[in-house]
């Protein structure tokens, strides 16, 4: 099975929204995958999933099953993530970590290959992969970092259900159809599956991802603040941030205004500083219409972005429009992408 030289593969979570995404991933990449293992809950364990033509067969993820494992992506959720990474650096894997689990502990690199790939370099087995909302956003605030430094962010995102998972995806899809054909329905997963009310998505916007802590802010919004100072090594960066759900099915946007570090700055220097910049397609042309939209970005690795304007009032500020496929960028493809990383960089060997 498999190529004759690579990695040996689990990705942990496969039958889920992300999982599949990666196994799309790696397929598409043509990443050098000597031997996958498929893992998931007992639930789904015995599911047929093809990759590469081949039929593999979903096993319940345990501490035994990274035995001879080098790369484990897992995005099964961050308490299987707590239990099972260490299990697998304990075998010699290098886990690829999707989950909260890790982020903010400080052995553990955050990494977004386009702003800060060398800290792969300080990897102890567990390397963790940003919440999407962030992904997207420090790809497009760090060319600008670089070239005019950064005072401050108030970022404000509309995201999408498959955020959520697919059990949530299919909540919209269900809740659409009921509301045009006049049926009851009774909301079941959104906006958070563990807190205690649900809310109608289909037709709506709901201003709640994940629970609500005692400052006001949401998990989703403190994970937004806290990583983008980690992964830009800027624990002096003012960031603020509201999180909103609506009923697209994949693909986040935000409007983020920012603040940079210089005066006599123009929108057209953000905008050529953008074009071309790693990971980013720039979509912006007002006259002709030309914007990034969440519908457009499904199935691409890049951010798009477009709207660059200057504030009207403060010489260092402007507003942009940021999009990408949450599952890809956010998840998926910068998974991968740090796996790819990680064997550009030597720190991982492929076996003969
Ligand atoms: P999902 O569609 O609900 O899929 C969950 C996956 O986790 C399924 O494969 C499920 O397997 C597996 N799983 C659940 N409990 C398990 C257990 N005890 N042991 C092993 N596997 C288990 O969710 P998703 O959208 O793919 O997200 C999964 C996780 O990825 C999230 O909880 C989150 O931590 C992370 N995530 C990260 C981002 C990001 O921003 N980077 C975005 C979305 C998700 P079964 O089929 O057996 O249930
Ligand atoms: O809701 C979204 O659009 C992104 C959700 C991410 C998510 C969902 C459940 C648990 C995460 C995450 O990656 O931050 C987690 C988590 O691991 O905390």
């Amino acid at each position: 099975m498999g190529e004759a030289r690579g990695l040996n593969v689990a990705v942990v979570g496969a039958t889920g929204a992300v999982g599949q995404q990666m196994l799309r991933t790696l397929e598409n990449r043509n990443y050098p995958v000597k031997e996958l293992k498929l893992l998931s809950s007992a639930r789904s364990a015995g599911t047929k999933i093809t990759f590469k033509g081949e039929e593999y067969t979903v096993q319940e993820a345990k501490p035994e099953s990274f035995e001879g494992v080098d790369i484990a992506l897992f995005s099964a959720g961050g308490s299987v993530s707590k239990a099972l990474a260490p299990e697998a650096v304990k075998r010699g894997a290098i886990v690829v970590d999707n989950t909260s689990a890790f982020r903010m502990d400080e052995n553990v690199p955050l990494v977004v290959p386009e702003v800060n790939e060398e800290d792969l370099r300080k990897h102890n087995g567990i390397i963790a992969n940003p919440n999407c909302s962030t992904i997207q956003m420090v790809v497009a605030l760090e060319p600008i970092r670089k070239q005019y430094g950064l005072n401050k962010v108030v970022v404000s995102t509309y995201q999408a259900v498959s955020g959520a998972g697919a059990a949530a995806i299919q909540e919209l899809k269900d809740q659409a159809r009921a509301l045009i054909n006049n049926e009851e329905f009774t909301p079941q997963i959104l906006p958070v599956g563990s807190d205690k009310k649900k809310y109608q998505i289909a037709f709506n916007a709901v201003p709640q991802i994940d629970k609500f802590q005692d400052n006001g802010f949401t998990f989703e919004e403190m994970k937004m603040v806290n990583e983008t100072k980690k992964i830009m090594h800027m624990p002096e960066l003012k960031v603020a941030a509201t999180c909103v759900r609506l009923p697209v099915e994949t693909g986040h946007s935000e409007s983020v205004y920012i603040e940079i570090g210089q005066d006599g700055v123009e929108a057209s220097d953000i905008q050529s500083l953008l074009d071309g910049a790693p990971g980013v397609i720039l979509q912006d042309n007002p006259a002709e219409q030309v914007y990034p939209m969440p519908a457009h970005s499904v199935g691409k690795n890049e951010v798009f972005v477009g709207r660059i304007r200057k504030d009207l009032d403060e010489e260092k500020g402007f507003h942009m429009w940021v999009v990408s496929d949450n599952l890809l960028k956010g998840a998926a493809w910068n998974s991968v992408q740090i796996a790819e990383s990680l064997l550009r960089m030597e720190l991982v060997k492929e076996r003969a």
